[in-house]
């Protein structure tokens, strides 16, 4: 019987210290792939991450969420390329390490955008590779788009659109923070457990560092699509061992749910 397939987005807060230049958490990453060997044996999986401070630095740095619009752009481009390949070799490497088969796939060479909407998207490396048994791994990158040159594709949109391409059974979006804290009407910040995409309106956002992707606004907006599409979608804090395993698994813990 095939597994229940969950996609799952590494965010670059979690495993990144955004603050710093190019540094990865090392241990959060250690953590994280001992978690997802385990849950391996359960579930398929597709992990996605995000670009913390290795891909959002350099692309703020040469204002690439603007696209491009002069030649001294370029050079921002193939560092952010780098940056972001360097990231994934490292968590490649701690996945090795815990004997996962992961397979790496660069967006760029299979995501091309149109005013930074995702036009062409060919998944089929993505179903090959998980349909023999391999961990699919790729992440939010700089890709070309046909009307702005290119544009910063955010592991938010991948991993949504993965989930809705793949008829996944659960998005994961891991973070730094427990998940989605709301206004009580007396004014206290709570963490909401259940949030309905129409009321994201009330929803109030907190966000560290350099994003040039939006951070939890940008990350609800994208969920609700995948919420639509009748796709669970989760969102919690995987810098605390064991969320994400209780988040993919859909187990008690402190972390939001998105639903219709
Ligand atoms: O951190 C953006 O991905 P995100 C990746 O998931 C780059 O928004 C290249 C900045």
């Amino acid at each position: 019987m095939n597994k229940d397939l969950v996609i799952v987005k590494l965010g670059g807060s979690a495993i990144t210290y955004k603050n710093k230049a190019f540094a990865p958490r090392k241990g959060v990453i250690e953590t994280l792939a001992k978690e997802i060997k385990e849950l391996l044996g359960e579930v398929s999986l597709v992990i996605v991450h995000g670009g913390g401070s290795f891909g959002h630095r350099v692309a703020n740095q040469y204002s690439l969420d603007q696209g491009l619009r002069k030649s001294g752009q370029l050079i921002g481009v193939s560092k952010v390329r780098y940056r972001m390949t360097e990231l994934s070799q490292m968590i490649t490497g701690e996945m090795i390490k815990e004997g996962i088969p992961v397979f790496p796939l660069h967006p760029s060479s299979f995501v091309i955008s149109s005013s930074c909407k995702i036009r062409l998207f060919f998944d089929k490396p993505v179903k090959a590779a998980l349909e023999k048994g391999l961990v699919p791994l790729t992440f939010g990158d700089i890709i070309l788009d046909k009307k702005k040159g290119i544009s910063i594709l955010s592991g938010d949109d991948l991993a949504c659109r993965l989930a809705i391409n793949l008829k996944a059974l659960r998005l994961v979006y891991g973070t730094d923070v427990n998940g989605v804290y709301v206004n009580t009407p007396s004014g206290d910040k709570i963490l909401a457990k259940k949030l309905r995409v129409s009321e994201l309106s009330k929803v109030r956002f907190c966000s560290a560092g350099v994003d040039v992707t939006g951070g939890m606004r940008h990350k609800l907006k994208t969920a609700s699509d995948a919420v639509k599409a009748g796709i669970k979608v989760l969102i919690g804090n995987i810098t605390v061992p064991g969320v994400l395993s209780n988040m993919v698994l859909e187990k008690p813990d402190n972390y939001t749910v998105l639903i219709p």
